[in-house]
């Protein structure tokens, strides 16, 4: 794998204050943004390049979904040829080879009995579409009763009604009404008493898990549809299941007949050094919810994984009407499809998953090397994903994160942070210098912030 060419950018044109009004941008402080613009123009491999001519060393895949790096030639030329020979396929009672195929790959690399693909165009819809499949899944078998759906707090499950509902961000929750009734949460398992600086799984929280026995315990599983939860949260910045955690997750659902759900779409593709989370934890969920880097974040798209059951499940009445009242005029778009197809060779042409793995170790030694610096309260890990928890700066929470994060930017570095927490997950393709560069500058920005 060679590393990448300087990033030439585009000639950008000039871009004056106005011009910048007219894009309501989201999960962005769009005054802040718009009075101090920060525009990329161009990506190679693990670069981007900024339109004042700066080159970024991308620490965050996008957002988390470039995994195989930016602007991959065979991904490239796979959209531009189904571009030029099918741009867009009628999804509903037609079907185009692709997204069949793409199906079959999809099964053929998920864990267990999970062997069908439902496609969305993102992670949000993937979400939604998982709570509906639930719930539709459960009627369909005469327990219509099972309605109510299990989230987690500080869990992220995307933007819609349904996934806002589940999540546990209460930002993301506060300013918008009701959502879903009949939801519950269970605590998040984050503890800086009991897990700090922990490497990899932290060994202390597996009895977090009985949160669920009490939630059933008050409503009765005969009323509980699902339970969703990130095996990893990501989102909230970068909460590693404890030891023990999501197994017990998995046997509480299989005695009490509750759906479990996997939202990987972060963890999907080999961000933790296999190709899900289910298969890294050895654990096996009903339902994965992926996104991201199914395409390397090429064109949008979204899928959701089922059970051989819980689909089969669906395949009785009428063979007229549709068994699922369901989908998306985008569902296994060809562009997406072949994006996927391209991006699923990749993936294994270049054994990035098993790369991932092997730069683990020495992934973490580098971000705990961070440990001693003023002001760091925590560092956690897994796979190619690192957490670095600031202190809050006195009566200012938040503001130590963007502090760092623009420090990293102007030493060209690319970090995501979710206030105080600087969260890192670079392109599975990273060199061990470019590891080093990564958390070198990281640790320049922490010693420099006040
Ligand atoms: N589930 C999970 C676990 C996610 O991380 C979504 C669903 C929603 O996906 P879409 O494609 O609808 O955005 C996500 C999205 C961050 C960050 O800073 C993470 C996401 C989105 C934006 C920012 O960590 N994840």
């Amino acid at each position: 794998m060679t590393d990448a060419p300087t990033a030439q950018p585009d000639a950008a044109p000039a871009l004056g204050r106005n011009d910048l009004e007219a894009y309501w941008m989201p999960f962005t402080a769009n005054r802040q943004f718009k009075a101090a613009p920060r525009l990329l123009v161009s990506a190679k491999d693990m670069h981007y390049g900024m339109a004042d001519g700066r080159r970024l060393l991308d620490g965050c895949s996008g957002l988390w979904c470039v995994n195989a790096g930016h602007c991959r030639d065979e991904i490239a030329e796979a959209i531009a040829a189904q571009a030029r020979r099918m741009d867009y396929s009628t999804a509903f009672q037609m079907g185009h080879p692709a997204a069949f195929e793409l199906a079959d790959r999809l099964a053929e690399l998920a864990p267990g009995d999970i062997d069908h693909a439902f496609f969305t165009n993102s992670g949000s819809e993937s979400v939604d579409t998982a709570l509906k499949i639930a719930i539709a899944y459960h009627h369909r078998r005469g327990q219509g009763q099972r309605q109510r759906l299990v989230g987690r707090e500080r869990g992220y499950h995307g933007a819609g009604f349904g996934g806002m509902s589940v999540g546990g961000i209460a930002n993301n929750r506060k300013h918008f009404g009701m959502s879903l009734g009949g939801v519950d949460h269970l605590p998040h398992t984050h503890s800086l008493e009991h897990a700090a600086f922990s490497r990899g799984q932290p060994r202390w929280g597996a009895h977090l898990a009985e949160a669920l026995e009490s939630i059933i315990a008050l409503h009765d599983a005969s009323t509980i549809a699902a339970v969703i939860v990130e095996p990893m949260a990501g989102s909230a910045g970068v909460l590693i299941p404890p030891v023990g955690y999501l197994e017990r997750l998995r046997e509480i659902c299989d005695r009490t007949g509750i759906l479990l759900i996997f939202d990987e779409v972060i963890t999907g593709f080999g961000r933790l050094g296999a190709s899900f989370a289910a298969e890294y934890l050895g654990i096996v969920p009903d339902i994965i919810t992926i996104a991201k880097g199914l395409t390397n974040g090429a064109v949008p798209m979204g899928a959701v994984l089922v059970r051989k059951e819980i689909h089969d499940a669906f395949m009785s009445g009428p063979e007229t009407l549709p068994e699922l009242f369901h989908g998306y005029t985008y569902s296994g778009h060809p562009l997406a499809c072949a994006a996927a197809l391209a991006t699923l060779d990749l993936y294994a042409k270049e054994d990035l998953f098993a790369r991932a793995a092997s730069l683990a170790g020495y992934f973490e030694d580098a971000v705990h090397g961070l440990k001693d610096l003023d002001h760091v309260a925590d560092i956690r890990n897994l796979g190619l994903v690192a957490g670095i928890e600031l202190e809050a700066a006195p009566g200012a929470p938040g503001a130590r994160g963007y502090d760092v994060f623009l420090r990293c930017l102007e030493k060209g570095v690319l970090v995501r942070y979710t206030g105080d927490i600087i969260a890192v997950s670079p392109p599975l393709i990273i060199e061990k210098s470019q590891i080093d560069e990564l958390f070198g500058t990281l640790g320049e920005a922490i010693e420099e912030t006040a």
